[in-house]
């Protein structure tokens, strides 16, 4: 059978592929492919392996029937057309669970680093700015008994909340469909309206998945609606945010940083303003970036693939 991989993978996840005996094309080129490569490539694939945000629409499903399986090296999905995929028996599986801790950990690292202004001093050191630090404006504000405001408290939110909890014993409130009871009872969380959520939070952090319904959500409204010494974090999507809203709020002091892993567009920018804005930290989406957690995630994506080939029950599927 045929694979396709959207980029070069580890040289374990091919030997396990070959070991499988399967027929493996790799996506070497440093650059995305475009959507017709991307067809032309998955029209000739029993399967694919989806590294990285392509966009598998309906008009993709509707070229690419032939694949019997889309295994995913993410566990968002929000750029696969899922009801499509259904309708034409192809099976998606994702990467849930083992990208938790890490994720979890680049947000806590964002907070930390905005609450500090970190990124924006250490770019003072290299400006010859040293006494940059030394400037009233520039100092930074404390976690400790503040309050955290999680959208979305799936496993990744909570393993913020935790740390959150544990180092800096701040107060969890969260804004979800469903109750978390969990966190309830071992955070002390607290489920609230959205509207309280982005009143009330000390530091507001993004961990639900992007649905057309949310999108743009963290617009200009709600960020003036946020207290002017709010942190906003965002490690799920930059879809959630509106970006020149977001510049315009730190512009204008009406919320106090923000912390990016992902952004909107991504790439982002050399140009864009909020690299050299002072408590603001960008990272270039690598909140499952670690050695190994990419290990667990390429593992469960070929377990997903295997499964997903073979006609059997897949350890993650959407
Ligand atoms: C991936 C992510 O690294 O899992 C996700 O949803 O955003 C990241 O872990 C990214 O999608 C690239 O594959």
């Amino acid at each position: 059978m045929k694979v396709f991989i959207t980029r070069p993978i580890m040289d374990f996840g091919m030997e396990r592929l070959q070991k499988a005996g399967l027929d493996v094309t790799v996506w070497e080129e440093n650059r995305a492919l475009t959507p017709e490569e991307l067809v032309s490539h998955c029209q000739q694939a029993d399967g694919l392996l989806n590294a990285g945000i392509n966009q598998l629409n309906a008009k993709f499903l509707e070229a690419c029937q032939n694949l019997k399986v889309i295994s995913l090296h993410s566990v968002g999905y929000d750029h696969v057309d899922i009801e499509t995929a259904k309708k034409f028996g192809i099976k998606v599986g994702n990467t849930p669970g083992v990208l938790t801790d890490a994720t979890a950990e680049t947000a806590f690292l964002l907070m930390q680093s905005v609450a500090r202004n970190a990124f924006y001093l250490s770019n003072q050191i290299s400006a010859g700015n040293w006494k940059a630090s030394q400037d009233i404006t520039q100092f930074g504000i404390e976690l400790r008994g503040k309050t955290l405001g999680i959208f979305g408290l799936g496993s990744i939110g909570f393993a913020l909340a935790k740390r959150a909890k544990a180092a800096f014993d701040m107060e969890i409130i969260y804004h979800n469909r469903s109750t978390n009871d969990r966190a309830e009872k071992e955070l002390d969380a607290r489920k609230v309206s959205f509207e309280e959520l982005v009143t009330q939070s000390d530091v507001l952090s993004v961990h639900a998945n992007l649905t057309a319904e949310n999108t743009g959500i963290f617009n200009g409204e709600v960020f003036g609606q946020m207290k002017p010494s709010a942190i906003f974090i965002n490690t799920a999507r930059g879809g959630f945010h509106n970006e020149p809203d977001l510049i315009q709020a730190l512009d204008n002091r009406q919320i106090w940083g923000a912390g990016l892993d992902v952004t909107n567009p991504e790439p982002m920018q050399p140009d864009n303003p909020l690299l050299k804005m002072p408590r603001v930290c960008i990272l270039p989406h690598i909140g499952s970036a670690t050695i190994e957690t990419r290990i667990a995630m390429l593992n469960l994506a070929i377990d997903n693939l295997l499964a997903g080939l073979n006609g059997t029950s897949m350890k993650a599927e959407v």
